[in-house]
């Protein structure tokens, strides 16, 4: 997947959403690209005191995400970084993460930023990581996504999308 035809990411008012973020550990630099990104999205959307929690790895962020979700957020971003390596751990830890955080945001109806990087190597990481000499950063875009999709969900709630 490119980076082509992704939302704009422009900020809007989101002062009365309550967000939290979830965020793995390993790849200890690319990941601080990440959450930056993510929490510059935050703080450019008006998200007050956003909580942010973190978990060993990528295959924990499921589980945490939907303790979360329960507590009523009106989004969580997850944060991950997963490397290829030579077994099969990679294709086992990806998916589960996917998949979780998936069915997370369908049982709970709460959208989940997918800042969750697969990729081959640490260069490939490093440049979706928002940091300087990136050419993406996907830490903001997918926390500009799960607000637009929050406040998607909060207009059909309202049933405000009928017109
Ligand atoms: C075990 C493992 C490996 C090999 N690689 C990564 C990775 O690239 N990124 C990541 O976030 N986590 C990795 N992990 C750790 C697992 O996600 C998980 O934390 C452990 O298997 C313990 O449950």
């Amino acid at each position: 997947m490119s980076g082509e035809g992704s939302p704009d990411g422009r900020p809007f008012d989101c002062h009365d959403f309550r967000v939290a973020v979830v965020a793995a550990s390993w790849h200890e630099k690319v990941m601080a690209g990440l959450l930056d990104g993510a929490l510059d999205a935050l703080k450019r959307h008006q998200v007050e005191s956003p909580v942010v929690v973190r978990v060993p790895g990528s295959f924990e962020l499921p589980v945490v995400a939907d303790a979360l979700a329960r507590q009523g957020f009106d989004a969580v971003i997850a944060l991950g970084v997963i490397i290829r390596g030579g077994t099969p751990h990679f294709e086992f830890v990806s998916s589960a993460a996917t998949d979780g955080l998936n069915r997370v945001a369908l049982d709970h109806g709460v959208p989940i930023g997918f800042g969750l990087l697969t990729c081959d190597d640490e260069a490939q990481a490093l440049d979706r990581a928002g940091l300087e000499g990136s050419q993406e950063d996907k830490g903001y875009e997918a926390t500009s996504a799960a607000l637009l999709t929050a406040a998607t969900l909060r207009k059909i709630r309202r049933r405000e999308h009928l017109g």
